[in-house]
């Protein structure tokens, strides 16, 4: 077993310092991610809708989160599960009514639950009548401009205008007269090629254009008006393209991010601040410019709302950038969600967080799953942890469930300790897997067809949820349709079996939530617990030492390593992710978390 060194640094090391007066309620939230076709289906046509979110809000209530953030709900015809908006203002009729929609805020806001919205700004749908005109009005016409469109390259204009790949797979142009599904008379035969940095149906909007600005300004002010109370901003980083859309050989895909940068040869970006291989579609200086101004769009209406930048952009100084005080509130921290299962590399990334948000005054969040990755349940049950593949399916190497799960429960208690805003996706409370048999024709994630199913896609974090044990479709839907096949060992997972008993994942965020809430550990100072010394400086151990006046520090400490340790003395357990030891109790398994007090 190890053992705690005597020989410590006598100086305990700080990560983060909480200032005064920094205390809003987005610099200390919990946000519980609502998938909204995956939640509750009122209906009973398989698909979840925003009556059935009203109806279990209180779930979410009783469990202690502070907001809930929805995926979108906007009319759209779903070829990317609703990130393809065809109209911003209102909502699809699978989900609902406007009329629902205002229901669903005002039954959240009862509950004490702020609701913040999903805002898609770098492409729409292709149904949008905004891309229908630009087929229609032709080339160099204003309304074409409001998209990228662009002459081909090749003699005959034959070939796309530049090497991109969509992060779906395949080319990021489409042909407008080459595009299959075509509706007929609404696709010129002009043959211009539009750019979609996603699936073909969704074109990017041209940022350079004063009228897409001024109409996403006016959707804020739409649901600013509805009585949201934020925005995440999905592909925060990619509304501005770098001027003449140089070509650039990386690979930026799914799940991944950037994860093949071009090889030295082929050309990247050259523009200043960025370094060498940068992509020319992502994370450009333009893009603060507008958070800037929505910003202002916020401050101009009653109430805090906020600004959650979706940005898959690294190093961690990088993404910083979106949340100055002038921009954005809050990123979500993909760099912590893709870290292996490792106490070093999971400590360099806790302190680099803390060190690049507090350099701009931008509280840190932390978040291990959404609807894009691998459940945290199963990714951290593979033999190789970190960014996990994009899905699973039958013939993949599959996840050890025990082992996930113990992990799960110990990262989110380690999570859930630390300073700062965190992110909860449906079913991590209940300790749900990723489904990882989904039969193939049951996929439709774009990525499984653009990829020629080399990719299986992110549905098997999307089926939908289970409230009761024994009902149909485990009370998803009251009729028992579900638009994903839910796997029957679900019932297991249910609301209803795991509330009320002892140890259940259910009854364990429950309490984790309401002692966080207790001690207000969200706005916490927090430092690394000296005790430890090389343990937890080089080795496997992960020691946080939360503070603030007027209440008892908390320990919050992980166990990655594959031997027992001791707890240090002086400190009394308050809650762990799973059994203690030793014939004190005071003795941390491998792969466990543990909160202290003293
Ligand atoms: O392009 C990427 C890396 O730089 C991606 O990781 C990308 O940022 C991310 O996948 C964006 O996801 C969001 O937008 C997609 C949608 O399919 C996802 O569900 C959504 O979360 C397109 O709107």
């Amino acid at each position: 077993m190890n053992s705690v060194s005597t020989a410590t640094s006598p100086r305990q090391q700080t990560l983060h310092v909480h200032r005064p007066g920094q205390d809003q309620w987005w610099r200390h939230a919990v946000i519980y991610q609502i998938y909204p076709r995956s939640f509750a289906d009122a209906r009973g046509d398989g698909v979840g809708d925003l009556r059935g979110i009203a109806s279990r809000l209180d779930h979410l209530a009783a469990l202690g989160v502070d907001a809930v953030w929805l995926s979108p709900f906007y009319r759209s015809p779903q070829r990317d599960a609703g990130y393809d908006v065809s109209d911003y203002r209102d909502v699809d009729p699978r989900f609902g009514t406007l009329e629902d929609a205002d229901a669903m805020i005002a039954r959240a806001h009862e509950l004490d639950l702020k609701v913040i919205v999903d805002l898609v700004p770098n492409h729409t749908s292709d149904q949008h009548v905004w891309f229908q005109q630009a087929l229609a009005a032709g080339p160099g016409s204003p309304e074409r401009s409001r998209y990228i469109f662009r002459e081909g390259s090749g003699e005959l204009g034959e070939d796309p205008p530049n090497n991109w790949q969509s992060s779906f797979g395949g080319s990021a142009w489409t042909r407008v007269k080459a595009r299959p599904d075509a509706p007929g008379s609404a696709w010129a035969e002009d043959g211009q090629w539009y750019l979609h940095l996603f699936d073909s149906s969704q074109p990017d909007l041209n940022w350079e254009n004063p009228e897409v600005r001024a109409e996403l300004e006016s959707v804020l002010q739409f649901w600013l008006d509805r009585g949201v109370d934020g925005f995440r901003i999905d592909v925060a980083h990619g509304l501005v393209k770098e001027p003449g859309l140089p070509d650039w050989s990386g690979s930026v895909s799914m799940v991944t991010g950037v994860d093949e940068p071009p090889p030295e040869e082929t050309q990247g970006s050259t523009l200043p601040g960025t370094l060498p291989g940068h992509p020319p579609m992502y994370d450009q200086e333009g893009v603060h410019e507008i958070y800037r101004s929505w910003r202002r769009v916020l401050e101009n209406h009653p109430g805090e709302q906020i600004l959650v930048a979706e940005a898959w952009v690294e190093p961690l100084e990088r993404l910083a950038r979106y949340v100055r005080s002038d921009e954005m509130n809050q990123a979500f921290n993909f760099s912590f969600l893709v870290t292996p299962w490792s106490a070093p590399r999971l400590r360099t990334v806790i302190a680099e967080s803390y060190e690049v948000n507090d350099e701009v005054g931008a509280p840190t969040t932390w978040v291990l799953s959404n609807h894009d990755v691998v459940r945290h349940a199963s990714r951290l049950g593979l033999a190789e942890t970190g960014k996990g593949p994009n899905g699973i399916g039958i013939g993949d190497p599959q996840p050890d469930a025990e082992l996930g799960l113990r992990r799960a429960r110990a990262a989110s208690l380690l999570m859930l300790g630390l300073p700062g805003s965190a992110y909860i996706y449906q079913g991590e409370e209940l300790g749900l897997p990723e489904h990882t048999a989904l039969p193939d024709d049951a996929r439709e994630d774009p990525t499984f067809a653009r990829t020629d199913g080399a990719e299986k896609g992110r549905d098997g974090c999307r089926v939908p949820i289970p409230w009761e044990a024994d009902a149909p479709a485990f009370g998803f839907s009251p009729t028992g349709e579900s638009w994903l096949p839910q796997p029957e060992e679900w019932s297991a997972y249910a609301v209803d079996a795991q509330t009320g008993v002892q140890g259940s994942t259910l009854e364990f965020y429950r309490t984790v939530l309401r002692l966080r809430r207790e001690l207000v550990l969200g706005l916490g100072s927090s430092q690394w617990e000296p005790t430890f010394g090389d343990l937890a400086s080089d080795g496997d151990v992960i020691a946080v030492v939360n503070t603030a006046e007027g209440r008892e520090d908390v320990l919050v400490l992980a166990n990655l390593g594959s031997e027992p340790v001791q707890l240090p003395d002086g400190w009394q357990v308050k809650l762990s992710s799973g059994p203690m030891s030793g014939d004190d109790g005071r003795t941390v398994p491998t792969d466990t978390a543990v909160w202290a007090t003293r």
